[in-house]
């Protein structure tokens, strides 16, 4: 069985050692600790990667293709910015779940826009660490229904 790909983008490492109150206290290696447990718990593999490179991001989900049965995708900050991610998800054709820690659309009007979300099978944000677990559940849905989980 392939795993799932759970990819972060920019300034996710500095979970937990900064900004708490609106991150949460979970540190980037809590947060893949917990993507295993559940993993686990669903009986999938993941991969969980994180970059600070735009083009580092595009070569994983090019990567996905071929290697991963799905993918978990938190752009962070490019989520906002970048035609070029967008168009690496929509050119591969493995399900896609767009994540988020806070919820965007509480915040700043520049966080109300998204490049992934159009190509994205869905979205979940603002449940902190739990927007990934949700994720998880969500995309072996997606595959059990379409006979690859
Ligand atoms: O809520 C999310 O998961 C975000 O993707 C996080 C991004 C932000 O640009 C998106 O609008 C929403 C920011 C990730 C940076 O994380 C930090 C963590 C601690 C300290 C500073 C940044």
């Amino acid at each position: 069985m392939k795993p799932i790909y759970i990819l972060n983008g920019p300034n996710l490492n500095l979970l937990g050692l900064r900004e708490p109150a609106v991150y949460g206290p979970e540190t980037i290696g809590d947060l893949e600790m917990r993507c295993a447990a559940k993993a686990k718990a669903l009986g999938q593999q993941v991969v969980f990667r994180q970059t600070n490179t735009e083009g580092e991001l595009i070569g994983w989900i090019h990567e996905a293709q071929s290697k991963a049965s799905g993918i978990i995708i938190n752009g962070a900050a490019y989520t906002h910015t970048s035609v070029a991610l967008h168009d690496a998800l929509k050119a591969v054709n493995i399900p896609t779940i767009e994540v988020h820690l806070s919820n965007v659309y509480a915040r700043e009007p520049f966080r109300h826009h998204s490049y992934i979300s159009p190509v994205a099978h869905g979205v979940i944000c603002g449940f902190g660490g739990q927007s990934y677990e949700l994720a998880l559940d969500g995309i072996v849905q997606i595959l059990k229904t379409s006979g690859k989980g």
